[in-house]
């Protein structure tokens, strides 16, 4: 949670010093989600993520100054600098993609679920989204054909409350536990600010979706910055943020009642802050990405199907 943290305060910084092209959107806030989650899964498990997803590539054990040389459009970057923010993926570590297309990485989760069925690799496939996918047909349509095959497919809904500039409730008729159940798919509500609480009902649920398919976990959580970076935030005006503790504060207290110094912490957190300043300094150093490699990997061979 706190190298999510800190790389993305890191982030804002560089945006606004005019070093990262486009748009980022930034999680702070959400990081207990992504963090409780990732440590319910195993090596054999795929996530699709959304345009927030720089904690969930994090959390998955992607590399870091990889991630801040793909962000910074520079060629070391995880997708040599053509998918930025939005589009960063590593399949080396199970992280099938980010999407700008809301509700887009669910479908893309659901085939892998779909993969690991087949194959009978043991394992799930997660899906990242927040409350504004509601809405898309494709999460509809994914939950359907997910509950029909009984597929090992985890949806995580990380609902902030917010859809871009809307509040939620101003969109969405159903409730994401009452979407889900009208799929006969189990799901659950938990505190998402409380990394603990995320990962027993994560890892609960997991085994649940390998064993009997498709579950939904809903994580209540608050979007501290604004939609995107540079957002002047005025929607926000009379409508005050959720009443949720810090993530990493809320950690903090509960690390302290375990006996785990303060002392201690304080010595991460700065470990956590040279890990990204050289992550920084390494993807300064890196060539930006080059227009003549752009169409690169677009097409790819496909292996020879025996019929
Ligand atoms: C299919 C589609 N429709 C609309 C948009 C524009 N758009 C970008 S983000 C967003 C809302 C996303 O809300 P949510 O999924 O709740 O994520 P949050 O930004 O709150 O984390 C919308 C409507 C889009 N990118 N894709």
């Amino acid at each position: 949670m706190r190298l999510i943290r800190s790389t993305e305060q890191r982030l804002s910084e560089l945006f606004a010093a005019g070093e990262v092209p486009g748009f980022i959107h930034l999680s702070i806030g959400q990081e207990a989600v992504a963090t409780g989650v990732m440590a319910a899964l195993t090596a054999a498990d795929t996530i699709a993520s959304n345009h927030r997803g720089h904690g969930h590539c994090l959390a998955r054990g992607v590399d870091l100054a990889g991630l801040f040389a793909e962000i910074m459009g520079k060629d070391s970057g995880l997708c040599r600098g053509r998918g930025g923010s939005m589009h960063v993926a590593d399949v080396q570590v199970g992280m099938l993609g980010a999407n700008g297309i809301v509700g887009a990485g669910i479908p893309l989760a659901t085939g892998s679920a779909l993969a690991h069925q087949v194959r009978d690799t043991g394992g799930v496939a997660v899906a990242f989204f927040g409350d504004g996918a509601l809405a898309e047909g494709v999460l509809h349509e994914s939950m359907n054909l997910a509950a029909l095959w009984k597929l090992p497919l985890l949806l995580v809904c990380e609902n902030n409350g917010w859809s871009e500039f809307s509040p939620a409730e101003r969109q969405f008729r159903a409730k994401p536990l009452e979407l889900a159940a009208a799929f006969g798919i189990p799901a659950e509500q938990v505190n998402g600010n409380d990394v603990f609480a995320v990962a027993e009902a994560a890892t609960r649920l997991r085994v649940q979706a390998v064993g009997e398919g498709p579950c939904l976990l809903e994580c209540i959580t608050e979007r501290v910055r604004g939609h995107y970076e540079g957002d002047s935030q005025r929607y926000r005006a009379d409508q005050p943020g959720r009443d949720l503790v810090d993530p990493l504060m809320e950690c903090r207290e509960r690390l302290r009642r375990l006996r785990v110094s303060a002392a201690q912490i304080d010595a991460t957190d700065a470990e956590v802050e040279q890990l990204v300043e050289a992550a920084v300094a390494q993807a300064r150093a890196s060539p930006p990405a080059r227009f003549a490699d752009a169409a690169a990997d677009v097409y790819t061979k496909l292996p020879t199907m025996s019929t």
